[in-house]
């Protein structure tokens, strides 16, 4: 039997298991990537691992979060990431140079090599042939001194693309088209591959869009053939030496195939508040609209910002709408400079931000009270925008335009001939604002820089004989890390310091939370399907561990989060009958006789409900390993024990 692209990626990186899906696989790491806002966090822990240099071929240290430096905080994170990049043999982005997943494809990623990054949108890279997945900080940290990084082997979805895409559809609207089909969870314990003729039609920025997406899908990545597309990108970039070809073999075998006729596709909108609540644009044409933000890791290239350029030329911003910009990179901030484009955004009344995350993460630009906002961006999650009544939509650049010009939601393929974009055959190449680390012999004498932010990290505390605690806090489905544990200007600054953080845990559901659970001695909470998507944020486990929270009973997990609980300790449960829920409420008092040796072996247990008397079958889908970290405490725990 042949190998799909992903496949055969893995089984040149197996370090350990079996390729057969849902069986625990250990995956050798080619590179590492990480960004401000987790970057701290994961080389903390790889400090406290005491490896001298990194053992990877590269990894990259971004600064493209945490922009807003509203307060010292914010800069003493970015002084101690660089003068620990320089110190372990890592390469320092710094801020100016742009989002971590932009450039990153611009200028590191490489066909047939493997790369974890503490980021979910990680999988951009998937767009150049790349086997990239979002992780922990913990277990970029891991990864980072050479160890072993440990997924579930995913199932196989190939989606066929043909056709081609007409005037103003982009590839935005291709994913948003999967994200109808599949749903949020679709992608779950899977690697969504993209195959058929329509491939050919895209460029390596458009299969990232695609792929950097997948993450909204919950899949474990995402990945495009490599193919003579990427050849003539990677040869614009000046690295055509990166080049590999790379496909699936004909008689490949997927669980699921899905065909998505590229001409047949209309713009479509992501309606609040999840990826997945596609829309026609056609259907919302005519609503009016208070603000427009175009970049983000997911459409901010050279060829989305000339697309948006030559539809604003000569155009004024509707005065009730404010747009922003903020290209992915400095090579794409540079190039637009070179060729007038950027003067065409800015005549045309853009607000031109910084290459950076900005309103993506809520860093500025939270739209007005009840605004809506058309974001160009992956994830319009409740509150995320930093306004907790704002109707955030997720469209394409094109439709972003065409609105940000009409002041209302307006479908782009009604303004007749699209302008013809045409992309630079050689890119603008200037590394620059990579800074090297300093070379073994010069690396002692590195100083580590540490602000009065950074404050010590929770460990975790190994499972006791029985569980005994309050049911602290009950919530639905697909709770996301951004409920958990928000972002934006307040919260941000405080990713290296888990006490002040812990004030904003779960607010967002319940205010009281953070209170409540600091006054019982923390409990369980429980959770519906996909509890924990989204981010990679490992302080969403961090936090709650701070909080005293022992335990986590949902429905479904979350790939990243789940690893993320395991690696601090907090035990992850699924019931075994989803109706179970139903037994439970906000502040029963909850028992589970011999957790500990639930932990330690059994594949189930038994919750009771101490009010009520009444009881769940629980299951724990642990790997052995992962047994042994909880027992553990934890990975930090459970790596000293090994040495
Ligand atoms: C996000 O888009 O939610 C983030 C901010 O990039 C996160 C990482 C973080 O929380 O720092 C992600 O996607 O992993
Ligand atoms: Fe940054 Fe937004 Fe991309 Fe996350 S999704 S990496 S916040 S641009």
């Amino acid at each position: 039997m042949g190998y799909t692209i992903a496949q055969k990626i893995i089984k040149n990186h197996l370090v350990c298991g079996e390729m057969k899906a849902g069986e625990e696989i250990g995956l050798k790491i080619d590179q590492t990537l990480t960004q401000d806002a987790t970057g701290t966090m994961a080389y903390l822990q790889f400090e406290a691992m005491g490896i001298d240099r990194v053992k990877t071929e590269l990894s990259v240290a971004y600064i493209d979060h945490n922009t807003l430096q509203a307060g010292f905080e914010n800069a003493d994170d970015h002084r101690y990431i660089q003068t620990v990049a320089k110190k372990h043999g890592i390469r320092f982005s710094r801020p100016g140079n742009g989002i971590c997943h932009q450039v990153h494809l611009e200028r590191f990623s490489k066909p047939g090599k493997t790369l974890i990054g503490s980021d979910s949108h990680t999988p951009t890279a998937g767009g150049i042939g790349m086997l990239g997945m979002g992780a922990g900080g913990l277990d970029v940290a891991v990864a980072m001194g050479g160890g072993t990084y440990y997924i579930t082997m995913p199932k196989m979805i190939k989606i066929n693309l043909v056709g081609k895409l007409s005037d103003y559809v982009g590839a935005k609207d291709v994913i948003l088209e999967v994200l109808r089909i599949l749903g949020v969870k679709g992608g779950v314990g899977a690697i969504v591959e993209y195959g058929g003729e329509g491939v050919k039609t895209l460029s390596v920025p458009q299969r990232a869009t695609i792929t950097n997406m997948g993450a909204e899908l919950g899949a474990t990545t995402s990945i495009f053939p490599s193919d003579e597309v990427t050849k003539a990108f990677l040869s614009a970039e000046g690295r055509v030496e990166d080049y590999i070809e790379l496909s699936s073999d004909a008689d490949a075998q997927y669980d699921a195939e899905y065909t998505v006729d590229l001409s047949k596709l209309q713009p479509l909108a992501a309606c609040p508040h999840s990826p997945d609540n596609v829309k026609p644009v056609s259907e919302l044409s005519g609503m009016k609209i208070n603000q427009v933000c175009i970049g983000s890791c997911t459409n901010s290239s050279m060829q989305d910002m000339l697309t948006v350029a030559a539809m604003l030329k000569g155009k004024t911003v509707h005065p009730d709408v404010s747009l922003s910009i903020s290209p992915g990179s400095k090579q794409v901030y540079t190039m637009l400079a070179e060729c007038g484009a950027l003067a065409d955004l800015i005549d045309a009344g853009a607000r031109i931000l910084e290459c950076a995350c900005g309103p993506c993460i809520g860093m500025g630009f939270s739209p007005k009270s009840a605004g809506v906002s058309l974001r160009t961006f992956n994830r319009n999650f409740l509150a995320r925008s930093g306004t907790a009544d704002a109707q955030v939509y997720l469209v394409s650049p094109e439709t972003a335009a065409a609105s940000a010009v009409a002041g209302v939601f307006t479908d782009p393929t009604t303004l007749g001939v699209a302008p013809v974009v045409t992309m630079p055959t050689a890119f603008t190449i200037n590394d620059n604002l990579v800074e090297m680390p300093a070379s073994e012999s010069e690396a002692d004498a590195v100083v580590v820089e540490r602000g009065p932010n950074i404050k010590p990290i929770p460990v975790g505390k190994a499972p006791e004989k029985d569980l005994r605690g309050e049911l602290i806090l009950k919530v639905g489905d697909d709770i996301t890390t951004d409920h958990i544990m928000p972002a934006g200007t307040k919260v941000l600054p405080y990713r290296s310091n888990v006490p002040k953080l812990s004030e904003f845990c779960f607010t967002v559901c319940d205010k009281d939370f953070p209170e409540r659970a600091k006054a019982r001695g923390g409990g369980v909470i429980m959770g519906g399907q996909n509890y924990g998507q989204g981010s990679s944020r490992e302080h969403a486990a961090l936090v709650p561990l701070y909080l005293g929270i022992k335990a986590v009973v949902a429905k479904s997990f979350a790939r990243i989060h789940v690893a993320n609980l395991i690696n601090f300790g907090i035990v992850p449960m699924t019931l075994k009958n989803a109706d179970d829920y139903e037994k439970f409420a906000q502040g029963d008092a909850l028992e589970i006789k011999d957790f500990a040796a639930a932990v330690a072996g059994k594949t189930e247990t038994t919750l009771v409900n101490v009010n009520t008397g009444e009881s769940a079958t629980l299951c724990l889908n642990l790997s052995s390993r992962q047994r042994e970290m909880l027992l553990a405490g934890g990975c930090l725990n459970y790596t000293k024990n090994q040495k």
